[in-house]
């Protein structure tokens, strides 16, 4: 495949000044007109061909200014449509005509049918699946477009911005027209037409103008949208008072997809939605599965601003729209929820996922450099580190700034395709800094270290700190010089209050309030004016995306872990030495039993889950114990998967079995009689209650209490908390076996719970487990078709099951490898995507670190591979 480099950028030699689209829809096939009015870009050559993408498209005609055109006017393959001889200069119309198979198009990827649907997905480059066009973000135009399908089949017919006609054709067609006046790029387009139910409801915006909304779902289910309507609307006042972001249009609509590659997609006024992300009640959704709904409605809706009425000019420039996005639908969170908690989840995240990426051969900077197939960039480094860029610019300007900041960006740039340097020097001028070097964070790739060591003048009463940042280069190989790395801290008494100290810089670096901003490699801080030695509590809420190795003793991080009046960091220090005991103890040989933690941690542990004080959603993320991977990712090398699960298991019984009079306490005798309320502290109830049952069931090694629960449970959350419980520890006794049979039972009609079904067995941890997805791959409700239910299958197995995935013989790797050629031929977005869990086989010991490697070869030798899947595997393999 070809590579495209950013370096490469040129704007095309033709503007587009409007699309008018017709797309007709049968049983089998849609036509599709498309007339584009071009102009002739000014200072482009005369005889400048206009060049169109297409993906395997077939034209059936093309005219230009109503001429039909000869054949030596132009050329056309599935790709690409070349049009030479235009007017040399002014405008002209082109008319073109493409026939498609939205029902072959088992990709999902422009025009597609799902459950008798059709719907569209067009981003990254998937508009050009349905007509020939210039199909990159920076192409802008206002786009008309009629609808025409069979009335009984497709009641309705929705599209992009504003309608504006409809009505009645013959042999029971009918049709509708969209007109969306606000200029979008081609991956904004979305056209949905079928039989679909709907929840109506309507906003009224600050300036007092009344938006109409709809949720619309398969038949029946439009009840299960109410929440997602409300957190619509919540997400609609948010904007407004937190960024004075206003809706623009007459109508929002989102519609719900049983099939959908992702989880959802921020259409200009037309939302489309993996219906995983709106369709839940009680019954059939867990308190997570209300957080992702809330979350997802949200960021898609904070894209019309961040992202739609400023989009980007090319694919490099993605973090521009995700990272600014995602931070906004963190900060919603936030104030929609329990601040610490939401930071908690997000570093948590960050972690497990952007953490390994940027360790591993995937490893590419914020702002990409060139690339071979876009859609393998949508990653967590975009994502998460691009939130964390735009996190820590607001922590360097402040709130005010920050704000001022932002609103200089809607200002200025509504209506363009902008850049990352176009974003960066709105804060400039906002704030009155350089963000010169800041702007490394875009493009120099992998995790700083930043080292902090401290040490304490009894007689000058002086606190010395020393901070060190260091880089290594890695598979990208985009450099390794200094950072600006914006430090929260705090020096903390005693009494667990923060105290006032005058410090002194020297070194690169500066003091603001407080944060220390670090800019060179290493910087000293001097202390004064304090009576006694505090606690050094730094990078608070995790204020810079760095591995933090602070030297501190065991004694003043449980002190930390129970003074610091940073809740964030309160967590962090016990996570922190959580996370390295489990590490330290997994280096040691399978089958060794000196416990990983020493009875300080696990008591500390134990008080702050008894700690009343405390929100009980807090208390649940305290008793949450590091990841298998994250203590794989922490070993970096000769990780055997056996041992850490050996080693976090162990924990987990030894935790339970201490704590056992605690857990009983918090998992029983919850008002159960109360209705359900999905808010935040309910769930966090539930949480804690969900936690404490896990820890019992560890430590007594009776299902007793879990069956109870699941026997019980009035909601899903309660019902898969106990359900899990027995499918992960209980795994093939009989308590597990006939929980999952009457699960099935009861939910076999609804293929989101069906998902939860799969999921819970693909994860559990058990060498069986690969005989398991074999069986549930080959299940009657299996099938390729759909994204979730491979997700649930092949995904959560290859990154959710550490045992069975990494069984040493071999077989988790042969069957996920075999599983992804097939997919590939199906759906290569999601085959590729599946895949990067490959990219960790240098960490591993050697045994199965041959294996993996030789698994990777032999995918990377499969003739006809996608596009997707060739660029995954091979860049894994470098
Ligand atoms: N912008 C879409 C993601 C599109 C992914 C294309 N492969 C959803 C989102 O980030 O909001
Ligand atoms: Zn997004």
């Amino acid at each position: 495949g070809q590579i495209v480099k950013l370096t490469d950028y040129r704007p095309t030699d033709f503007v587009l000044r409007g699309v008018d689209m017709t797309l007709r829809l049968f049983e089998g096939h849609a036509d599709v007109v498309t007339i584009l009015a071009f102009e002739r870009r000014e200072g482009a050559a005369a005889d400048a061909p206009l060049c169109l993408d297409g993906d395997e498209l077939i034209l059936e005609s093309i005219a230009v200014d109503g001429e039909i055109l000869p054949p030596s006017r132009y050329e056309a393959t599935p790709d690409a449509l070349v049009v030479s001889e235009l007017p040399e200069s002014g405008g002209f119309e082109v008319r073109l005509e493409t026939r498609i198979a939205p029902e072959e198009n088992t990709k999902l990827m422009g025009l597609f049918r799902s459950n008798g649907i059709w719907c569209t997905q067009c981003e990254a480059e998937g508009f050009r699946r349905i007509t020939y066009f210039p199909d990159r973000p920076d192409v802008l135009a206002p786009y008309k477009v009629r609808i025409e399908a069979e009335k009984a089949v497709a009641p309705v017919l929705l599209s992009n911005g504003n309608p504006v006609e409809a009505g009645e054709l013959a042999d029971g067609r009918h049709y509708a027209v969209w007109d969306d006046p606000f200029k979008k790029p081609s991956y904004l387009f979305a056209v949905v037409a079928g039989d679909l139910d709907a929840l109506h409801d309507s906003f009224v915006t600050m300036s007092g103008r009344t938006v109409a909304l709809g949720v619309y779902t398969e038949k029946g289910r439009a009840p299960q949208a109410s929440y997602a309507m409300d957190a619509l609307k919540r997400s609609m006042v948010w904007d407004e008072r937190r960024f004075g972001r206003e809706y623009d249009l007459d109508v929002f609509n989102v519609v719900a997809i049983a099939d959908f590659n992702m989880g959802a997609m921020e259409n200009k006024g037309l939302n489309v939605f993996n219906h995983k992300y709106v369709l839940l009640d009680q019954d059939i959704a867990t308190d997570t599965d209300y957080a992702g709904v809330e979350t997802v409605i949200a960021h898609e809706y904070f894209h019309n601003w961040t992202g739609n009425r400023i989009t980007c000019r090319d694919w490099f420039q993605l973090c521009l729209k995700e990272g600014l996005t995602v931070y906004r639908d963190q900060e919603f969170s936030a104030d929609e929820r329990e601040p610490t908690v939401q930071r908690i989840a997000s570093v948590r995240r960050l972690k497990a996922h952007q953490f390994p990426e940027d360790q591993g051969p995937l490893q590419h900077p914020v702002r990409p450099g060139e690339y071979r197939e876009i859609n393998n960039f949508y990653t967590a480094t975009v994502y998460d580190k691009g939130a964390e860029v735009v996190r820590m610019i607001a922590t360097l300007l402040g709130e005010a700034d920050f704000r001022k900041g932002m609103d200089l960006y809607f200002e200025r740039h509504d209506g363009d395709a902008a850049t990352i340097e176009d974003f960066l020097a709105c804060f400039e001028e906002a704030g009155g800094l350089d963000l010169s070097q800041f702007a490394l964070w875009y493009a120099q790739a992998g995790t700083p270290t930043l080292t902090v060591s401290e040490s304490w003048d009894p007689k000058e009463r002086r606190h010395t700190v020393t901070l060190r940042q260091s880089l290594t280069q890695g598979a990208a190989g985009t450099g390794t010089e200094p950072m600006v790395l914006p430090v929260r801290f705090g020096l903390v008494g005693g009494n667990g209050e923060d105290r006032r100290a005058e410090g002194d810089v020297s070194g690169e670096a500066r003091l603001k309030d407080d944060v220390i901003v670090l800019t060179g490699e290493e910087a000293t801080i001097t202390f004064t004016g304090l009576s006694d030695r505090p606690y050094l509590s730094v990078l608070r809420d995790f204020s810079a995306p760095v591995m933090l190795e602070h030297q501190q003793s065991e004694a003043e991080r449980l002190a930390l872990g129970r003074l610091d009046p940073n809740l964030f960091n309160r967590w962090r220090a016990l996570d922190d030495l959580i996370a390295e005991a489990l590490t330290s103890a997994a280096r040691r040989p399978l089958g060794d039993e000196e416990p990983a933690l020493k009875s300080a941690i696990v008591d500390a542990l134990l008080a702050s889950a008894d700690d009343d004080e405390l929100a009980p959603a807090f208390r649940a993320q305290a008793l949450t114990l590091p990841g298998e991977s994250d203590v794989a990712r922490q070993l970096r090398e000769n990780v055997d998967p056996d041992r850490v699960h050996e080693v976090v298991d162990a924990a987990r019984v030894a935790i339970g079995a201490k704590g056992l009079a605690l857990f009983e306490r918090l998992s029983t005798g919850r008002p159960s009689a109360e209705p359900f309320s999905p808010d935040a502290e309910s769930a966090g109830r539930r949480a804690l209650a969900n936690t404490a049952l896990a820890y019992r069931c560890a430590a007594t090694g009776d299902p007793a209490a879990a069956v109870a629960q699941y026997r019980a449970a009035s909601n899903m959350t309660d019902r898969l908390g106990a359900l899990a419980i027995l499918a992960h520890r209980f795994a093939g006794e009989a308590a597990c076996e006939s929980a999952l049979d009457d699960f099935y039972r009861r939910y076999e009609n609804d293929d989101l719970v069906l998902d939860k079904w799969f999921a819970l067995q693909a994860t559990a941890p058990t060498y069986e487990a690969v005989e398991t997805v074999e069986r549930l791959a080959n299940h009657p409700r299996f099938t390729m078709r759909n994204p979730n239910r491979v997700r649930t299958v092949f995904g959560s197995f290859a990154a959710g099951n550490q045992v069975a995935f990494h069984r040493p013989d071999g077989a988790g790797y042969r069957w996920v490898a075999e599983k992804l050629a097939a997919l590939d031929r199906i759906n290569p977005q999601i085959a590729a995507r599946i895949a990067t869990t490959f990219r960790a086989w240098r960490s591993f010991e050697p045994g199965r670190r041959a294996k993996l490697e030789e698994t990777l070869r032999q995918l990377s030798e499969i003739k006809g591979l996608s596009k997707d899947l060739q660029d995954i595997v091979d860049r894994s393999r470098k």
